[in-house]
């Protein structure tokens, strides 16, 4: 949690007088300044950095891998390292210009000093090239340094090694030189601060989809990955000649494409790079992948409002010409022409806006008409060239405007129903009494037996049981028409309350917890993976804010005596028996939920004190797509494969 000011030792202050007298005739007022810039930065470190959780931490790796892409992108450096080591200590490596050393003109100190002490100072002195650094925080590396228990940096430059170390922001010594160096470049090894930070134990998969993304961004720029905090050291190397196309080609790696390769373009306008890779495949969902300066813009922005105009526009156009009129007359959609769809967008821009809730959503106005521009020119050229290809697309968006029509026709018939409506919730939901969603909880029980004990041993207060029979529908091979022709689906989606589609409104969430609880047997954990799936693809917003959760059952009930004992594992088990010296104990092995009575049920799975519940999050979309891909879609290869490779862990459902 982001310490509050209050919280915060009050004698810092006093340290940020008191650090200049270690050189007394440094000591101005601009120095000052320095010192007390760092301090904001230490006080409320959630305003430059996000948050002091594990996003907060990952944000000080990549802070600095961005001052690297920058001199990527600048065109002065090709290999970028990224080392955990032990005791979770970064160390940053580049072989860009390094950080210039000589004094600055208005600080009186080196460079490299000012670039770690100063906020702000990352500008790089107005040079004309696109950056990613202080784009999405706009903070620079001084902020890792503020955030650093100790930071170091190493300079290669003007034939020199140069030297500086700090502790907590605050420098030790003045930059000194080391000896000489043949090399050109920057590495910075820093220990965030634990007095800061809630944990310090990097995920390797994090960093790692994040490198990954931005050695597609920046094509041949090779950056490699190193934890050397395990005994056995792990490493991957990123480097992608093909840039942005390999990217699609990776995303659609498990999927059928419907073209011979990924359609691609790049383009400068009005000081704006539009770059852009897409290619279709027969799937129903789209990926989309936007970036403004190599930062991923989840929330999308003007850029991709723009490709969507150009991608609707030049599709109407083809559709038309190709006199696909008299198949379908109405106009496609927006939404017709981003099923199937893979898209990775990366525009350059000298001065990027980020707006939005989580800074997520390029702003800038005039992007949206450059990119519509170039995008409809390229994708026509594109069309003109390559008929067969176009036709298999034009063809996959035809699809998918009739099954919008006949969704429409048959969203009309549920909602006749009322099942969407507010008006009737379905008949077989044992809602709660609450009306604070904030509490509310909803339980996606398998069967009716099961759900029956929920009901008679829940707290009808905040909880609400929804019984769902057999396997609902398998989203990730059926259209939305025929998806909500399932009744199940229909009363999952009328008791969540917040509609579905394009008429999906987060703010009539009508439960923050939504539970799934099945049973621990390899037909609860595929009824799980098909109630993932639907939220995945339909309510993904329902994932993204924590909503979603999985209910963990015990496995085992254990009676020795008067005593009765859970086990959520073969290994628990194990431990709780071997801690009766005497024989005299019985095991009940639960197959299923409907074994318990509601009085256990409440007990082991419900009871908020002492149930174990998982939180489902979405961390890589990237790998969370191909999973999905692979388990519910219809290619049965890689399918097989997965399951092979990931066999222990099935088994594992199936203790
Ligand atoms: C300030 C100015 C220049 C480069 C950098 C900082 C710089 C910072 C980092 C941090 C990690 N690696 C880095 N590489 C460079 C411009 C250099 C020049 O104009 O010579």
């Amino acid at each position: 949690m982001a310490k509050s000011a209050a919280e915060m030792p009050a004698t810092k202050e006093k340290e940020a007088e008191k650090a200049p007298s270690q050189n007394s005739d440094n000591y101005d007022a601009s120095k000052i300044t320095v010192l007390e810039g760092l301090e904001a930065v230490r006080k409320r470190p959630g305003m430059y950095i996000g948050s002091t959780d594990l996003p907060g931490l990952h944000h000080l790796v990549y802070e600095v891998v961005d001052n690297c892409i920058d001199e990527a992108m600048a065109g002065y450096c090709d290999n970028i390292e990224v080392e955990i080591r032990k005791g979770n200590v970064i160390s940053v490596s580049d072989n860009g210009r390094g950080i210039p050393v000589e004094i600055h003109p208005k600080v009186g100190v080196s460079t490299v000093e000012v670039v770690l002490t100063k906020l702000h100072a990352g500008g790089k002195f107005g040079d004309g090239a696109y950056k990613v650094s202080g784009g999405l925080h706009g903070v620079g590396v001084s902020v890792v340094n503020a955030l650093s228990e100790w930071l170091q940096v190493e300079v290669h430059r003007d034939g020199k090694l140069h030297f500086m170390e700090f502790v907590r922001g605050k420098p030790k010594a003045p930059l000194k030189v080391k000896g000489p160096s043949k090399k050109r470049g920057t590495t910075v090894t820093f220990l965030a601060d634990k007095e800061i930070f809630d944990t310090l134990e990097y995920r390797y998969d994090t960093l790692a989809s994040r490198l990954r993304e931005l050695a597609f961004l920046n094509k041949g720029v090779k950056i490699t990955l190193r934890d050397l905090r395990d005994k056995e050291p792990r490493e991957q190397v990123f480097q992608y000649k093909g840039g942005i196309i390999e990217f699609v080609k990776l995303l659609t790696e498990k999927k059928n494409p419907l073209q011979k390769r990924p359609i691609y373009a790049i383009e400068q306008k009005d000081n704006i790079q539009v770059e852009f890779a897409l290619e279709y495949c027969d799937t129903y969902s789209e990926q989309v992948f936007s970036f403004a300066n190599a930062i991923h813009t989840r929330e999308g922005g003007t850029h991709l409002e723009g490709f969507r105009t150009a991608l609707t526009r030049a599709i109407n156009e083809y559709k038309k010409k190709l006199g696909y009129d008299k198949k379908v007359e109405e106009a496609l959609t927006g939404d017709d022409v981003r099923e199937g769809l893979t898209l990775v967008l990366s525009i350059l821009i000298p001065n990027p806006q980020f707006e939005g809730q989580t800074k997520m959503k390029l702003g800038n106005g005039e992007v949206r008409g450059i990119v519509t521009s170039v995008a409809y020119e390229k994708l026509c050229a594109y069309f003109d060239e390559n008929p067969a290809d176009t036709k298999r697309i034009i063809e996959k968006c035809l699809q998918a405007a009739q099954a919008r029509i006949a969704a429409r026709k048959a969203k009309e018939l549920v909602r006749r129903k009322s099942a969407l409506e507010g008006a009737g919730l379905p008949g077989k939901l044992a809602d709660c009494s609450t009306r604070d969603a904030d509490e509310a909880e909803l339980f996606i029980v398998e069967g009716d037996s099961a759900g029956g004990s929920a009901k008679q041993g829940r707290n009808r207060h905040f909880q609400a049981i929804l019984p769902l029979k057999g396997k609902i529908t398998n989203v990730e091979k059926t259209k939305l028409d025929k998806v909500l022709a399932d009744g199940e689906v229909a009363a999952l989606i009328s008791a969540i309350g917040c509609g579905i589609g394009a008429e999906f409104n987060l703010d009539k969430l009508r439960y923050h917890k939504i539970i799934i609880m099945t049973d621990a047997d390899v037909d609860g954990a595929h009824i799980q993976t098909l109630i993932l799936t639907f939220f995945f693809r339909h309510m993904p917003q329902i994932i993204e804010n924590g909503f979603l959760y999985i209910a963990r059952p015990p496995l085992y009930l254990i009676t020795h005596g008067k005593d009765k004992f859970y086990a959520y594992s073969d290994a628990e088990k194990n431990k709780i028996v071997k801690a009766f010296a005497d024989d005299k104990y019985t095991i009940q092995r639960y197959k299923g939920l409907g074994e318990m009575n509601p009085e256990q049920l409440w007990e082991t799975t419900m009871d908020p004190a002492r149930r174990v519940l998982l939180q489902v999050s979405v961390d890589d979309a990237v790998i969370a797509d191909e999973i999905f891909t692979i388990l519910m879609g219809d290619e049965v290869e890689p399918r097989r494969k997965f399951i092979e490779q990931n066999a222990k862990k099935v088994e594992d459902l199936d203790l």
